[in-house]
């Protein structure tokens, strides 16, 4: 015997599948939806999509990039004040931090390398000593400069020198970061304890600490965030510390390589703490950026936004995590800049309405030659990622570079010996 309940269950089954019948025949030809219309207006974003466009209406802040916040071009300009010793490759300036504006002007921490020779390279790093550098920014210390208007520096000189042997970074100390907390000053930094490329880039992170961004600092003299686990993506190298404040606590974001042999993944972590001397702790999530080569990043409205630089399959783009954490691709660039350090006014107010960022400074790693004077320098961007600022020429796309760059960009002998063998196969 079918029971009463059964019986109805029966019934309404039926009742759907005669309804989700007539709903497949009503997408039948006749009823196909209108063209894509050519004015897009408020109702366009609910009509059946293709992906792309889903994309579009629904991942984008705009569906055009001058309708997007962190969408922006960036413009480059030479700094003046600092000089190369002619660009000789004995003095090299490279991974500024972000900026701040203190005492009535701009500070600016980097990696300084003045060496009496040139380095010799990753691939001969067995060759380096106390006096020949392996890498650009091996034997290199921390120093700042200051500037009134961000476009001529004046070096101050050096803020962390290298501690002496076995103490975290006595072979090189480079690629800091700053915090401002409760009126005092920390700067994070790579601590190496062997020359980098010796096995690999491999570093923890130390920090100094100070009452005024001019010092004197104090070394912890520890390694304050260390390499995770043996067999962990971050096991070996700890790069680009970059703090910042929300939630009242400090999130410091990282940077490391991994996944070798094969494929190396350049990926970005979070670490925070109650207190800038640690203890940290890794967010179990990590890695939670997937691309990059450093580590950039500033609070935007109630999240934060991450410039994506160089490595990784969202290269150049600009990523943008609500929650501090689970980051998606908010913008897709160009000629972004490298090693960014953006002046970011609201990095350690805990906002909850981040105002993003205008300007900072980069590098440019190929300022001389490999071999003959390798070196690197700072140079400034400007750009609109700022909810203040409406600059309609940064929100362009396409931007125009001379043949020579494209042509630059030549087959090496290997490709031209493919490309030809390829036709000779047709
Ligand atoms: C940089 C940074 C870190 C690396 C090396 C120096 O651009 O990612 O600092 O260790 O390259």
């Amino acid at each position: 015997m079918v029971s009463k309940t059964t019986s109805l269950l029966l019934i309404s089954g039926m009742l759907l599948i005669a309804l989700s019948c007539s709903e497949f025949n009503s997408s039948a030809p006749d009823t196909l939806p209108e063209p894509f219309p050519y004015t897009v207006d408020e109702t366009t974003k609910d009509r059946p999509l293709s992906a792309a466009l889903q994309r579009s209406f629904h991942q984008y802040e705009g569906i055009h990039p001058a309708e997007n916040e962190l969408y922006s071009q960036f413009k480059y300009t030479k700094v003046k004040g600092l000089d190369y010793r002619n660009h000789d490759g004995t003095i090299s300036r490279r991974d500024p931090s972000k900026i701040i504006f203190e005492n009535g002007k701009y500070y600016v921490w980097y990696t300084h390398r003045e060496t009496p020779v040139i380095p010799v390279g990753a691939k001969r790093a067995q060759e380096s000593n106390d006096t020949i550098p392996s890498t650009d920014w091996d034997l290199a210390e921390i120093w700042y400069a200051t500037s009134e208007d961000g476009f001529t520096w004046e070096e101050q000189g050096v803020a962390i020198p290298r501690p002496p042997e076995p103490q975290v970074g006595w072979r090189s100390v480079s690629t800091a970061d700053i915090l401002k907390w409760k009126n005092k000053y920390y700067l994070y930094y790579q601590g190496f304890l062997e020359a980098s490329g010796k096995r690999g880039d491999y570093c923890p992170v130390a920090v100094s600490y100070a009452d005024s961004p001019d010092g004197p600092w104090t070394p912890v003299n520890k390694a304050i965030i260390d390499n995770g686990p043996e067999g962990s993506w971050d096991q070996f190298a700890i790069h680009d510390p970059y703090p910042l404040v929300h939630d009242g606590k400090i999130y410091l974001y990282y940077k490391s390589a991994f996944n070798r042999p094969g494929n190396v993944w350049v990926a970005g972590g979070l670490a925070t703490a109650d207190d800038p001397l640690g203890p940290f702790e890794k967010y179990e999530l990590n890695p939670v950026l997937n691309s990059g080569h450093e580590v950039s990043l500033f609070p935007f409205r109630e999240g934060v936004a991450a410039i994506m630089v160089k490595d990784g399959t969202e290269h150049y783009t600009i990523n943008y995590a609500s929650d501090w954490k689970n980051f998606e691709v908010a913008s897709v660039c160009e000629l972004v800049p490298i090693a960014p350090g953006p002046f970011v006014q609201d990095a350690f107010t805990n906002t909850k309405d981040g105002q993003g960022i205008t300007w900072g400074l980069c590098h440019f790693t190929n300022a001389g030659k490999n071999g003959v004077n390798p070196h690197s320098i700072l140079a400034r961007f400007d750009c609109d990622l700022s909810q203040a600022i409406h600059d309609p020429v940064m929100k362009r796309t396409g931007v125009y570079h001379d043949p020579e760059v494209y042509f630059r960009q030549g087959l090496n002998k290997k490709q031209v010996a493919r490309v030809q063998a390829e036709t000779r196969a047709l």
